[in-house]
């Protein structure tokens, strides 16, 4: 496995992005938040003051309910109440794709949407928040959106692959996810083997750093400390991710629900084969 550094710059002009970013590769801009009131406000006290009241959906990487449906939170906890929690220590609950921006819209005014391309989504605006070494699995966006994730006060580790890494990262049919287990940091080639053949991008984000995550690309995150980031998306931008994502959002989750209600853990159990089929065959092809 190689994983090569993502270039770091302070802001690109949108044919400089264009040119060598959209669409090709990450890259992180160290100077994009600086003039947004957040890059100075944003601490996890603001936000327990902005959002603190609400009632809010918790996830966790690792084993689940086989017949719960298509990404079902695990619980759910008032959000002063969880932020005391992640404060405390590591807890492997997170808020995950949380639109705070409904829950109270004054944190609009604290940011301005990336000004290096078109086709954001304004009213989708998410956030994530995590205890230290909280770790968020191998996944892609379902929207098959391009992703702007700004982190704030502690810093976070990412992984990432293109999406030509399906097979080596194992991903789990019916789902945008690979095995909650496979840690591409801390890779356990005797489970799978195909992730010595995967080339992708590592970097840490620190506070005010904005990751640029292309359209359908594979990430994994690990919360280095206690923090939160904000995603940023812009829609897909041909008419086959687009379908993809119409896909991924309105057919793909009814089939699982449907599987996972009649077959349960014998449906995850089929689903998991597959993948390490998938890679053994590669292997097969590629190493004989
Ligand atoms: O930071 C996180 O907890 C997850 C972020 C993520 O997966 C995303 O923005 O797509």
């Amino acid at each position: 496995m190689i994983l090569d550094k993502v270039d770091r710059v302070d802001r690109l002009e949108p044919r400089e992005f264009k040119t060598n970013y959209l669409n090709k590769k990450p890259v992180v801009f160290t100077g994009m938040s600086q003039d947004w009131p957040a890059y100075k406000a944003w601490s996890l006290e603001y936000m327990q003051e902005k959002i603190g009241h609400h009632t809010v959906p918790l996830y966790k990487t690792g084993a689940f309910n086989p017949r719960a449906s298509f990404n079902a939170a695990h619980t759910e906890m008032n959000f002063a109440d969880y932020i005391q929690l992640i404060q405390q220590g590591p807890t492997d609950l997170r808020v995950f794709l949380l639109n705070a921006l409904k829950l109270n819209p004054d944190l609009l005014n604290d940011f301005s949407t990336p000004d290096v391309m078109d086709g954001f989504l304004n009213s989708f605006p998410t956030l994530f928040f995590g205890s230290e070494n909280a770790f968020v699995f191998m996944h892609y966006d379902l929207d098959m959106g391009h992703v702007f994730h700004t982190q704030f006060c502690g810093s976070k580790r990412v992984v990432l692959f293109s999406p030509e890494n399906n097979v080596q990262v194992y991903q789990v049919p019916f789902s945008v996810r690979s095995f909650m287990e496979l840690d591409a940091d801390n890779p356990d080639f005797a489970r799978f083997p195909a992730l010595k053949f995967a080339r992708g991008f590592a970097t840490t984000i620190e506070h005010g750093e904005t990751l640029y995550i292309p359209s359908g690309w594979w990430h994994q995150l690990r919360y280095l400390s206690v923090g939160f980031g904000l995603s940023q998306r812009a829609m897909a931008d041909t008419w086959s991710r687009r379908f993809k994502a119409a896909y991924n959002v309105g057919v793909m989750p009814a089939i699982e629900n449907i599987a996972r209600k009649t077959a349960g853990e014998s449906w995850m159990n089929l689903k998991n084969k597959w993948a390490l089929g998938r890679g053994d065959r590669y292997l097969n092809r590629n190493c004989s």
